[in-house]
């Protein structure tokens, strides 16, 4: 498909001269369009796989960053999506695919924080983005990946996929599946909570990476957060706990040398100020914020485990077996929160108590 024929169906300033891939999610295909004006956008292509419902995902989208929009001061703290000459939020291309397009707002964004102030920027961020969409109403949006974190399912799904056993790959993961259905029980702790009205239902990000954090050039402060295709009604523990198992571990997601790999609590300290700092949560919430970091640790896990037994269907790969690689450095990582998980607590009880302090 030709880039700069999708793009200029949309209404934006100037014509598309270049273009290049960009940015290194998992999911969707992204990429930077430069126009003869000067003027630069984002393009990028809905993963159909993932997400079943490309049109619904867009009001999402749109939704809530027009709701965020109306409470900012600068409009770089929010995505702004070009229309297409139709007036859409998307264009379908010719093979049936979906595009959208948004400013190129500047800025940088961090596979890893390269100072605590980095990472405490985006705490900042991913708290203030749950305290402003408080009273969105929840009800408007829709479920674009339905189930996306509830992992008791997650569980079934990866119990299906052994059952399945589709690539022949189940008997070369033995040790990390038993790790896995070891801890079902516990890793359905939230889910329970939820269910028996202990933890509040609320709009939440779902995917809260440290690169879906964009920080302004000069003075490295969040400007907004990026990739709102799963904002949904959730846990904000899983927005908490998905911050800390990318941007506290001492290793990248898909580290091979497992000795690297470990939950460094300095950061999850560091984050912790910045997200209670920001965010607005109840006490049970502040009590279950290490359960958090644990239980999607693990669901991560499930998660590469599964798309790796399926035969990688689901996320980017960039070779065979990354995958299992990835599902290897996420349970290495959950074993050590587990160890850790007193002195997380801890630490979370004492920065809560000290943010309370300071908002008296
Ligand atoms: P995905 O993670 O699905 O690939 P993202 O929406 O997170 O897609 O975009 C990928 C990367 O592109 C981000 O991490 C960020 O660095 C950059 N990016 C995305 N949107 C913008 C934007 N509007 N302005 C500037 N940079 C952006
Ligand atoms: C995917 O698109 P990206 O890379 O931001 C995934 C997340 C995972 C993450 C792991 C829609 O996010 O749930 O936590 O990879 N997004 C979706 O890196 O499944
Ligand atoms: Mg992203």
């Amino acid at each position: 498909m030709q880039i700069d024929k999708i793009a200029s169906a949309f209404r934006i300033d100037g014509t598309p001269v270049r273009w290049n891939e960009f940015g290194n999610g998992h999911i969707n295909r992204t990429v930077k369009v430069y126009t003869d004006t000067g003027r630069e956008y984002v393009l990028q292509r809905i993963n159909k796989y993932v997400f079943r419902n490309p049109v619904q995902l867009m009001i999402n989208a749109k939704a809530v960053t027009d709701f965020i929009r109306q409470r900012v001061s600068d409009p770089r703290m929010a995505l702004h999506f070009m229309r297409t000459h139709d007036g859409l939020a998307y264009h379908q291309d010719e093979e049936g695919e979906y595009w959208r397009m948004c400013d190129f707002i500047g800025g940088f964004s961090l596979d890893a924080p390269e100072s605590e102030e980095d990472f405490y920027q985006s705490a900042l961020a991913f708290g203030r983005f749950q305290r402003m969409l408080a009273d969105f109403p929840a009800h408007t949006l829709y479920e674009t990946v339905p189930n996306f974190h509830n992992t008791p399912d997650r569980y079934l799904q990866l119990k299906e996929s052994i059952r399945q056993d589709l690539c022949g790959r189940v008997a070369g993961a033995k040790a990390e599946i038993d790790f896995l259905l070891e801890r079902e029980r516990q890793a359905g702790t939230l889910q329970r909570m939820l269910d028996r009205g202990e933890l509040p239902l609320r709009v939440t990000h779902n995917d809260t990476k440290l690169n879906n954090v964009l920080l302004d050039k000069e003075e490295r402060k969040a400007l907004c957060v990026l990739d709102l295709d799963t904002v949904m009604p959730g846990l904000s523990l899983y927005d908490f706990g998905d911050s800390i198992r990318f941007g506290a571990a001492t290793a990248a997601e898909d580290e091979k040398d497992l000795s690297k790999m470990s939950l460094d609590l300095h950061l999850f300290e560091v984050y912790t100020r910045g997200y209670l700092e920001a965010a607005d949560l109840t006490e049970t919430e502040i009590e279950m914020l290490p359960m958090g970091a644990y239980v999607i640790t693990l669901e991560l896990a499930t998660r590469f485990l599964k798309d790796y037994l399926d035969g990688d269907l689901y996320f980017k790969t960039a070779y065979p077996g990354h995958n299992l690689v990835r599902a290897r450095a996420q349970i290495k990582l959950a074993a050590d929160m587990q160890t850790k998980l007193t002195e997380m607590n801890r630490i979370v009880a004492e920065v809560a108590d000290q943010v309370r302090q300071k908002n008296i």
